[in-house]
């Protein structure tokens, strides 16, 4: 019997910064036909991403046996394995610590601007904490600060550059704070690393698509 490759299904949501960070990485490495988008919605107690995810949270990957791998940095490694490549970030070595922790920035980027989204969706209008809100954002502009001052290369495609491009993309889409004004030097990298790195386009949630 010829080996069929493992098929792999993708609890996601096509607005997701960090399921569009999986998205491009299964493009850059050619895996992106074996792996099936299933919607999810977080919000849904009825969704079985709470049992495949307890934290409830997606990306969450799931393999042929159900198996479920997340967040999107282990799934990320994990893709490199079924590819049998190492490309995006090194398997050891000083230099994998020292991109490991830019991912987390690129990361961490996106999850203070998730959190002024929640504060901003889930509390009514008046009772929203403008401290807790500042707070979020001075991580946002303290984070873009680091990458204004080191850029990565944009003709270079690696765990880094797909987690910035994806935070970038996520705060022209959701505004947190309004970081065009700040960072010329990101301003100018962004369309540079899209040229280069196609599946940046290629995963652009559409306009119309809700939150
Ligand atoms: N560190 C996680 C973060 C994932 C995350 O926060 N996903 C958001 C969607 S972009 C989510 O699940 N939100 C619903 C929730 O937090 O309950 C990763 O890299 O996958």
């Amino acid at each position: 019997m010829p080996h069929q490759p493992e098929h792999f299904v993708l609890r996601s949501s096509l607005t997701s910064p960090f399921v569009r960070k999986v998205r491009m990485v299964a493009q850059v490495l050619g895996l992106q036909d074996r792996i099936t988008l299933v919607p999810t919605d977080a919000a849904d107690p009825a969704d079985p991403l709470r049992t495949q995810n307890p934290l409830g949270k997606y990306p969450c990957l799931l393999r042929a046996d159900g198996t479920a791998i997340y967040d999107s940095s282990v799934i990320l490694e994990f893709l490199q394995e079924v590819a049998g490549t190492d490309r995006l970030l090194p398997a050891r070595g000083v230099d994998r610590i020292a991109m490991l922790t830019r991912t987390r920035l690129a990361d961490g980027i996106i999850d203070a601007g998730a959190q002024v989204i929640y504060e901003t969706r889930y509390h009514e209008d008046g009772t929203q904490s403008e401290r807790w809100l500042d707070y979020q954002r001075e991580k946002i502009l303290r984070a873009l600060s680091a990458f204004e001052s080191a850029l990565p290369d944009p003709t270079h495609t690696d765990a880094v550059s797909i987690g910035l491009a994806c935070a970038l993309g996520f705060l022209d889409r959701r505004k947190p704070v309004a970081w065009r004004e700040h960072f010329p030097g990101l301003v100018a990298w962004l369309p540079r690393f899209a040229q280069h790195e196609p599946a940046f386009n290629q995963t652009r949630a559409p306009d119309t698509q809700p939150a």
